[in-house]
């Protein structure tokens, strides 16, 4: 259902601005954050914080925060990178989200999406967005890599998110940089952080492994650490607050 929707969601972008047109935004010229740097900063959390103002299983979580002022709390708060939703219709996202986070933030982007086309990840060169996600779940291995070395041509890195080892063996190509694991099924809205540990030791290590989703406490983060983790995508647990800025800094204190 959700991938109908986004072809014609695409296509309608596609009439309104052309390849050539995205191609020319400022933000196409530059240089996108290595999101490894970011990852193993020393002076980072490791935490991907996202800006989420609605999901399908929760319905509205936040929808008054300011994208701006939300992920500057975040980046001031040593969140590794930024995650911000862009799909309108299931997550009440705006195009225009990545942009004002872009403009105050100095650390990577991912462009939170449902990847399925190839004009999509020269959207996110253009807004200013670092990495892209491609979700095994709804790609071909084939497509996979092929909008993998797509988005790593352009200098963007490439996010695969995976929920279990099929997925995860059908999908791992060299064009990406990073697996996440999501610890949310995207079938049923179940959620289990015992998905990650399950799945950490199939990454080979030549990738940054992320555990996403359904991560509310600070020893969480602190296990899958300890199991490898590099990373981990936290949103609903800071959005679902009447100010996500504020409970990022409680949360890493
Ligand atoms: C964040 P949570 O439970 O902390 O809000 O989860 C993130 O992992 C989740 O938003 C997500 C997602 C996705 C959203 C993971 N994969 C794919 C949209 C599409």
């Amino acid at each position: 259902k959700i991938v109908l929707r986004k072809k014609e969601e695409v296509a309608d972008a596609k009439r309104l601005i052309s390849v050539q047109d995205l191609e020319k935004a400022d933000y196409f010229k530059r240089t996108p954050y290595s999101f490894k740097e970011f990852l193993l900063a020393e002076d980072r959390t490791g935490i991907i914080a996202e800006f989420k103002r609605r999901s399908p299983s929760k319905g509205l979580i936040n929808g008054v925060a300011d994208v701006a002022e939300v992920t500057q709390a975040y980046n001031n708060a040593g969140a590794s990178a930024l995650s911000v939703l862009t799909d309108v219709d299931f997550f009440g996202g705006k195009t225009d989200d990545i942009l004002a986070a872009r403009a105050v933030n100095q650390i990577p982007i991912l462009r939170k999406d449902f990847m399925i086309d190839e004009y999509q990840i020269l959207e996110a060169k253009a807004w200013g967005a670092d990495i892209i996600l491609l979700i095994a779940a709804i790609l071909t291995p084939k497509q996979i890599n092929d909008f993998g070395k797509f988005a790593q041509n352009l200098g963007l890195n490439v996010l695969l998110e995976v929920h279990n080892l099929e997925e995860l063996e059908r999908s791992i190509c060299p064009n990406l940089d990073a697996i996440g694991v999501n610890n949310r099924n995207l079938a049923d809205f179940t959620v289990d952080i015992q998905t990650s540990f399950d799945l950490v030791n199939r990454i080979p290590d030549e990738f940054l492994k992320i555990s996403e989703s359904a991560i509310s406490n600070p020893q969480t983060i602190k296990e899958l650490k300890t199991a490898g983790f590099n990373g981990f995508l936290i949103g609903e647990n800071f959005m679902k607050t009447n100010n996500p800025g504020t409970s990022i800094k409680e949360f890493v204190a």
